[in-house]
């Protein structure tokens, strides 16, 4: 059954993309131009590397007010702390800033990814996007999509219509992928990638699954897998891959923060065959 049968009766799904697109840019702006030039690392969470900067606060602060003021009866869901359940159905899935250590870097690849998403705040992992935007504003690339609307990238006044790669040799496959903020996994997913790197072309680690989920969408990338992913990561990505004709798992048919593999269908599969029974070298607490 399609997602957009779980949408309240009273919800448009292009209008909920109106409202991601809308938000993406105002917050990807605010962290571009109000960069404080001595920008550094305000505190950080799951370890010394998983940073948070002033920035990211402020986005999410931005994008949760803009949101109350277009739909007060939301929900919202945010990488910086926010979770706030709503009545009317619909959540928002907000990553402030989708690659922070790029944008301490200073490298061009990082984004804001908002999602409206129908499902139970309680369960995050299982929230469905329904309409969602990725804005790069270095780049000035807005990524986009809602159920049944297809995908597109927007550049100014310009706009296409995405797909994904129709490669279906995983030999010439370029694949894109993640590490997490735990050294331990880290080394566990770097002995992962040791068993897949030689049947591909080659990698990239772009540094925010958000932008790697928009390369799938726009063929940049072939097929991309990565473990550890939060719900705000991946949301937004997820479905312009989607409606970019692509499919987009997890361990079993739904990604979740163990397991994301995108792509199109061939390449997926063939992927999540390398990946799957290597399992245990992700997580050994894990039956292979
Ligand atoms: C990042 C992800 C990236 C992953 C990083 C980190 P953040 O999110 O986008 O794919 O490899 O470890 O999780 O922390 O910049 O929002």
């Amino acid at each position: 059954m399609s997602v957009v049968n779980h949408l309240p009766v009273d919800v448009d799904p292009a209008d909920l993309e109106h409202v991601a697109r809308c938000v993406a840019v105002l917050a990807g702006r605010l962290i571009v131009d109000e960069r404080p030039v001595d920008l550094g690392v305000a505190q950080t969470k799951s370890s010394r590397t998983d940073i948070v900067t002033e920035m990211d606060s402020r986005s999410e602060q931005l994008l949760r007010a803009e949101l109350a003021r277009l739909r007060p009866d939301d929900g919202v869901l945010g990488e910086e702390g926010t979770s706030q359940a709503g009545s009317s159905g619909i959540t928002w899935v907000v990553d402030p800033i989708d690659g922070t250590v790029n944008y301490l870097y200073e490298i061009p690849a990082y984004a804001v990814s908002v999602a409206a998403c129908v499902g139970d705040l309680a369960d995050p992992e299982r929230l469905v996007p329904v309409a969602g935007a990725v804005f790069n504003p270095v780049t000035r690339e807005l990524f986009h999509a809602y159920a049944g609307g297809g995908a597109r990238l927007s550049v100014g006044e310009h706009e296409r219509r995405l797909e994904v790669s129709a490669q279906t040799d995983p030999a010439l496959a370029l694949l894109g992928t993640g590490f997490g903020y735990d050294s331990a996994k880290r080394a566990r997913q770097a002995a992962l990638l040791t068993a897949v790197i030689s049947r591909v072309r080659d990698v990239r680690r772009i540094g925010s699954a958000a932008l790697d989920l928009c390369s799938i969408a726009a063929g940049r990338l072939d097929v991309y897998y990565e473990s550890g992913l939060n719900p705000w990561d991946r949301a937004a990505g997820q479905l312009i891959v989607a409606e970019a004709g692509g499919v987009v798992r997890g361990v079993d048919a739904e990604p979740t923060s163990d397991l994301v593999v995108a792509g199109p269908q061939v390449l997926v599969e063939q992927l999540a065959a390398w990946v799957l029974p290597a399992r245990t070298w992700i997580d050994p607490a894990r039956e292979a």
